[in-house]
């Protein structure tokens, strides 16, 4: 069974709502108030079911929309997650100021099936309502409501809420727009957004929203967007009957446990646990309507719509100075963005702002934190006077401040070229690369849409694994070439040593853990390194020792062996050697660097196997007591009062003991 949101839209009293109920049953505008006054402030559901061509059924949702200029907010808060939208021209008045402010909305957020109806038919005669058609095509033409674009089923229906007229025609243009309405995707990942919360008797915390991607089950964990509370799905309603599962594309109300209604409210998302972040930054396209009053300037403040949500935004206009064409060359009219009237356009916009009629790379700044994804859409309405003033789609979510390469990455996004896309976002990560998870947080795809599209850059090499990260190839291949030189140069300013350490490299590179030991991992693969405990050196580039400089070295180590804890200090140690003394001193670097000896304090150096066999004393020794204090340590170990208190610091360093007052505990 198909099913699709049919949304209204059109100026107030144009009988948005006398229409709904008069193909649905249901009336839509469901507060007192609305009743009152007979508007409709809020957005209100219905939901019918008609048989479709193939003998199947499909299955409508409705979102009623206000026409009042004043809650245009409402209406937007409607419109996101639509297939298919009811133009509703009232045929008494024609066009009016909401029926233009309406239409741009639906074009910005690229709604793509529509059927104009011309309402109220019963109360102008043949001739007006041909005149008022003319206009209305005149209106439409070159749009996506077109009626041109085909005559079978007519995208322009006249009716009658009050005598029925025309219905039944409206209703079969309806089931074969349908048919060329594509199914949302059940696959991604869900997201909800909410329009409504209440609580109902019996049942506790509900919220409804046009799920826009993705499914739900019942017994699901969601994440509440922003603000990260878990609740858990007890129950689940689509369409007004109850069912297991939601689909995208459904409506759904959802009764959630682990949460209050007052914690919830319309405008936050639900998706599922740990998949996704916030952003109060969005590199967007952004379009300017014709209609809009004035140019918008570089950091002005708009109002952001998106989904439900709102919030207020500042908009930073992106100048790229590439090839010294700056902004203005960046702004071109879309060709695709068909606009009503061909007015005579401006070829060029002026510096530090967007002309009405034309587009541009942007980046805004949300004052609230929301949850979108590239390819999601949004409105901007001007600060005050508040009028529909443009809206654009989202390209990243997760922008990088003073990324290199932005107009590039930026040109990439929007291509549709997933394989494309997801190299681009490898790559501008550089040589910290990204994770799956993160991949998948910034696309809204799924870990399986990801590998699939992956797959060639991997085989082919331009993208590559490293440390459960992704790297594209130019930035492994330039982390590689600068581990291989910190080597190098390590070896030429210590040629006794027999390496770097790991992690000093690491943080000469400052390479991520991860990443830097699978790509150490990889040049000892390549034979272009060589690793041996903690050091890496380039091969052959190991300690190159003289006779007399190899003697000494077995002599320091010797000495330090065999004094127990009764170690020589190193002055006297050198003392006695044929090398001199600068060598020696790099002789015994290099032994703390093997680690052989152990540095204690300042002036105390002890052989490794000195200290293996304190640790192993002072384990018996807490048999006997769980605290040793510094004399019965000094009777332990036979060391004096100088060696005793730097090894009992050693100790407590090294997490054996822990100091308590003037003795201490044995761990
Ligand atoms: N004669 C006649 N009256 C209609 C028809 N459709 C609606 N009306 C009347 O027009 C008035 C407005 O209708 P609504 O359906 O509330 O208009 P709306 O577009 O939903 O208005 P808002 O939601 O406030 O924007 C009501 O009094 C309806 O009874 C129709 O086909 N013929
Ligand atoms: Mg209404």
């Amino acid at each position: 069974m198909k099913s699709i949101i049919v949304g209204t839209a059109g100026h107030i009293d144009h009988g948005k709502t006398a229409l709904v109920k008069a193909l649905t049953g249901i009336d839509a505008d469901r507060l007192e108030e609305e009743k009152r006054r007979g508007i409709t402030i809020d957005l209100g559901f219905a939901h019918m079911e008609l048989p479709a061509s193939d003998g199947e059924t499909l299955r409508l949702g409705f979102v009623d929309v206000p026409g009042h200029e004043r809650f245009v907010r409402n209406m937007l808060a409607g419109v996101g997650g639509i297939d298919l939208v009811l133009l509703v021209i009232a045929a008494d008045e024609a066009i009016m100021p909401q029926t233009r402010e309406h239409f741009d909305i639906l074009q910005l957020l690229g709604v793509q099936h529509g059927i104009t109806v011309l309402t109220k038919s019963d109360t102008v005669d043949a001739e007006t309502l041909g005149v008022v058609r003319l206009e209305v095509e005149e209106f439409l033409r070159g749009t996506f409501l077109d009626p041109a674009r085909t005559e079978n089923p007519p995208l322009i229906v006249a009716v009658s809420s009050l005598t029925g007229a025309g219905l039944d025609d409206l209703k079969r243009a309806i089931v074969a727009a349908a048919v060329r309405v594509q199914p949302r995707d059940s696959r991604t990942p869900a997201r909800l957004p909410i329009d409504r919360v209440f609580t109902m008797k019996g049942f506790g915390t509900v919220v409804t929203g046009t799920l826009v991607s993705g499914a739900i089950h019942r017994e699901d964990e969601l994440e509440v967007f922003p603000g990260g509370r878990r609740v858990r799905v007890r129950g689940i309603q689509v369409h007004g009957k109850a069912a297991d599962a939601a689909l995208a594309g459904r409506r759904t109300a959802l009764n959630l446990a682990g949460v209050a209604t007052e914690d919830l409210s319309r405008g936050m998302t639900l998706a599922p646990p740990s998949l996704f972040e916030t952003t109060r930054r969005l590199d967007v396209k952004l379009r300017l309507l014709r209609s809009a009053p004035r140019a918008l300037k570089d950091r002005a403040r708009v109002h952001f719509h998106s989904f439900t949500m709102e919030t207020v935004a500042g908009v930073v206009l992106h100048e790229f100075e590439e090839g010294g064409s700056g902004l203005a060359a960046r702004i071109e009219r879309n060709p695709r963005l068909q606009e009503r009237n061909s007015v005579p356009i401006p070829t060029k916009a002026a510096h530090g702002e967007l002309s009405p009629g034309y587009e541009a790379f942007a980046r805004l700044k949300l004052v609230q934190p929301t949850l979108l994804v590239p390819g999601d859409r949004f409105i901007i309405r001007q600060f005050s006077p508040v009028v529909t003033i443009g809206g654009g789609v989202v390209l990243d979510a997760a922008p990088i401040p003073r990324m290199a390469g932005l107009p590039r990455f930026l040109e990439t996004l929007p291509t549709g070229n997933a394989q494309a896309i997801l190299t681009a976002r490898v790559a501008r990560r550089q040589q910290a690369g990204i994770s799956m998870a993160r991949l998948v947080s910034e696309t809204g795809w799924t870990p399986s849409r990801i590998e699939m599209e992956l797959a060639g850059p991997l085989k082919s090499g331009d993208v590559v694994r490293a440390g459960g990260r992704l790297l594209h190839s130019p930035a492994l291949q330039l982390l590689k070439s600068r581990i291989l030189s910190g080597a190098e140069d390590f070896h030429k300013r210590n040629p006794l040593v027999g390496g770097i350490s790991k992690e000093e490299l690491r943080a000469q590179v400052d390479a991520d853990p991860e990443v830097f030991e699978a790509v150490v991992a990889m040049l000892a693969k390549e034979r272009k390194i060589e690793v041996a405990a903690d050091l890496v050196r380039l091969p052959g580039q190991g300690v190159v020792m003289k006779d007399e400089e190899a003697e000494s070295k077995n002599r320091i180590e010797d000495a330090f062996a065999t004094a127990g804890f009764q170690v020589p200090t190193l002055q006297e140690v050198l003392r006695g050697l044929k090398v001199d003394r600068l060598r020696a001193q790099k002789i015994v670097t290099l032994l703390l660097r093997e680690k052989a000896l152990v540095k204690v304090s300042d002036d105390l150096v002890f052989h490794r196997t000195v200290l293996e066999q304190l640790r192993q004393r002072m384990v018996a020794y807490k048999t006997k007591s769980p605290t040793i204090d510094v004399a019965a340590f000094k009777e332990l170990t036979g060391v004096t009062r100088k060696y005793a208190i730097p090894l009992l610091e050693y100790l407590d360093r090294e997490r054996i003991t822990r100091r308590v007052g003037n003795a201490r505990e044995i761990l």
